[in-house]
């Protein structure tokens, strides 16, 4: 594995710029292409309008998020479109998690979010996990995006910072509700993936565990 030295860029906000090295990205990304070639991409929209976001998207692990019309908002065993029990996460990645996060907790879900170099993903909170505790931890891989960091109210002052390939970042509280987004991802910033674009990861704690967390904050 690799590592750097964290930025705290906010409480509760930590950043590790190039924690993963050239052949461990590559790596990840072997094990995300065989995610997907089970569990394909799949193209998710809002709730009620079905307006189609423009990232798209699967999962590895026990629960994967997803979004639709009908059925808005949710965490769910099975892809939406294959109704097919998503793929395990890689066991590379829950190494990362039991680094970063918890070596007592697992993650249950590992969303993976694909964004061609047009690809936005609007100011949101996510809010459909349970536990409120553990971090969220995030692995870019490709292009570099320009992430925004807000408050807690859509209004409150935004930070702007660049997620590069190899990058991770972990958001636990006090910061785990705040809004965030994804203005613009520079393509051509990469060559990591061949089609271009950038492949964010992020690793998830929906259920509160039965067990208590090791800290590492
Ligand atoms: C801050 N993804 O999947 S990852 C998402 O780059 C999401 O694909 C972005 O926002 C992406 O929901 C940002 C970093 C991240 C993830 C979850 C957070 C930041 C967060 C939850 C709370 C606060
Ligand atoms: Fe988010």
């Amino acid at each position: 594995m690799s590592s750097s030295q964290a930025i705290e860029v906010a409480e509760g906000c930590r950043l590790y710029p190039a924690f993963l090295e050239l052949t461990a990205q590559l790596d990840l990304l072997a094990d995300v292409r065989a995610a997907l070639a089970t569990a394909p991409l799949f193209a998710p929209s809002m709730p009620g309008t079905g307006k189609p976001l423009s990232v798209r998207m699967s999962n590895m692990g026990p629960l994967g998020w997803v979004t639709d019309k009908e059925g808005g908002y949710r965490y769910q065993a099975h892809h939406p479109v294959t109704r097919q029990a998503w793929p395990p996460i890689a066991p590379r990645l829950l190494a990362i998690w039991r680094d970063l996060v918890s070596a007592s907790v697992p993650p249950e879900a590992c969303l993976i979010n694909y964004y061609s170099p047009e690809a936005r993903l609007g100011m949101h909170r996510d809010e459909d996990e349970i536990d409120r505790q553990l971090p969220i931890l995030s692995i870019s891989l490709g292009d570099t995006a320009r992430f925004r960091l807000g408050g807690l109210r859509r209004r409150d002052p935004c930070l702007s910072f660049e997620l590069k390939s190899g990058d991770v970042l972990a958001f636990g509280p006090p910061l785990r509700l705040v809004y965030h987004g994804v203005d613009r991802i520079y393509g051509g910033s990469s060559r990591l993936l061949a089609e271009g674009g950038r492949i964010n990861l992020t690793l998830r704690r929906v259920n509160p565990a039965d067990v208590p967390p090791d800290d590492k904050s």
